[in-house]
């Protein structure tokens, strides 16, 4: 500068323009220092989320819910960071919860370095972009993080194609608006939308492609058609076993029949029903089969995706009504087993009750449950258990 003064001043401070930072370095510590804080490390690629319920039924259902939530989270091999209730008095329309609530959750998301949002309430469209704009995080629902699991876990075409479906609709009506929300809304976890049909795609290819799966689905169902006419024809009993998600179906029908279906500790392991042929004494024998799990709320488009499979349900002789006594929500589980029944026409088929894992509980525990729901009980650890049942079976059929 030309005058004293600017001279004077440039001796005594740093040029701005020369500054000695090492941006980079000071942005890598600093991230480094954040990640300390954090116990879930940066490479760790997973979702982390934050559970949010927000409604006007009474606490203790919101906590009952929550905790099914936290298990499907799970399930989805999302990273469960913290999970938040609201009890309304009523529903804020715009955001479903408080306005000051869900600033609570944004710094407690920062806190915590959430990517994600779960509500355990079904969210309208405007409210997951409403919600993803104010919190700039991935919003999804109930119904989408079951929609995910589903997308995960589905091998057969059958399964892919009922999955896909469902993903579709659940996502036509939400394809409004542009911007980040919507690639946010659209994202699924790790981004696991239906395949290469993800951000950019609009309404109408999305028409298509539903319409164009539709029909393959038809496809798929006559030769299913055929499959179950084969199997009618043969004039063999058939047992399907029903019941809620993880409530060890799978493993039952590996215990009977000494097969290996797919078992993990996960909701929705299985996807396609399995068939086995399970033999009793006399030359007897009848086809057992495997189901897809129940859960309370299951969203409507899976549910009509799924009815396909269930259908073969119709032409079981018996269900085996499958129910994990170790579970403190037994009881909740069973009316929404029987809930879907109703839905699907079922209720009057003949039925056992089984309770499973009452290697889980006392004694005396299963005594007063067995004789309350007038059930058999079975453990998969301890084959002994399984004479009773078969027995039942037996008196059932023939
Ligand atoms: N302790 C104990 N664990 C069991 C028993 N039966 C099943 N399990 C466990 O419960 C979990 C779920 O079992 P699955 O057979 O996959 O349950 P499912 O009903 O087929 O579940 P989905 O297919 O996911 O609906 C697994 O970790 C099993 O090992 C049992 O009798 N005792
Ligand atoms: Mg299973």
């Amino acid at each position: 500068m030309p005058n004293s003064a600017g001279k004077k001043y440039n001796e005594t401070s740093s040029d701005f323009y020369r500054y000695d930072l090492d941006f980079c370095s000071f942005i890598n510590a600093l991230e480094e220092e954040m990640d300390r804080m954090r116990v879930i490390g940066r490479d760790d690629k997973r979702e982390r989320a934050i559970l949010v319920s927000a409604s006007t039924k009474p606490k203790y259902e919101l906590q009952d819910s929550m905790e099914e939530l936290k298990e499907l989270a799970l399930s989805s091999d999302v990273i469960v960071l913290d999970t938040v209730i609201q009890r309304l008095k009523e529903i804020n329309s715009a955001y479903l919860l408080g306005e000051g609530k869900l600033k609570e959750i944004v710094i407690n998301a920062m806190d915590k370095g959430a990517t994600l949002l779960i509500f355990d309430q079904d969210l309208n469209p405007s409210q997951i972009r409403a919600i993803a704009e104010t919190t700039e995080l991935k919003v999804i629902d109930r119904s989408q993080l079951i929609l995910d699991i589903f997308a995960g876990r589905a091998h057969s075409r059958d399964g892919k194609v009922q999955v896909e479906l469902a993903q579709l609709k659940y996502m036509l009506p939400r394809l409004t608006g542009k911007g980040t929300a919507m690639s946010r809304l659209m994202g699924g976890i790790g981004g696991r939308g239906p395949g290469e049909m993800k951000l950019e795609i609009d309404r109408r290819r999305i028409r298509d492609r539903i319409s164009r799966l539709q029909k393959e689905l038809e496809i798929l169902s006559e030769a299913r058609k055929q499959r179950k006419h084969r199997r009618v024809e043969t004039g063999i009993p058939i047992v399907s076993i029903i019941g809620y998600t993880n409530a060890g179906k799978s493993t039952l029908l590996n215990a009977l029949t000494k097969s290996s279906t797919i078992v993990e500790d996960k909701m929705f392991a299985t996807l396609d029903t399995a068939s086995r042929r399970l033999r009793f004494p006399k030359e007897r024998e009848v086809i057992i089969t495997d189901t897809v799990g129940f859960i309370r709320d299951l969203p409507k488009d899976l549910m009509a995706a799924f009815k396909a499979t269930l259908e073969e349900l119709e032409d079981a002789d018996l269900l085996l009504h499958i129910v994990d006594i170790s579970n403190p929500r037994f009881e909740q589980q069973i009316e929404s087993v029987e809930k879907i029944l109703k839905e699907l026409n079922l209720s009057d088929k003949q039925k056992i009750m089984v309770f499973s894992k009452i290697d889980m509980v006392s004694r005396d525990e299963v005594d007063n449950i067995t004789q309350r729901y007038d059930a058999e009980a079975v453990s998969a650890i301890n084959l002994e258990t399984l004479g009773s049942l078969l027995k039942a079976i037996e008196r059932y059929i023939w």
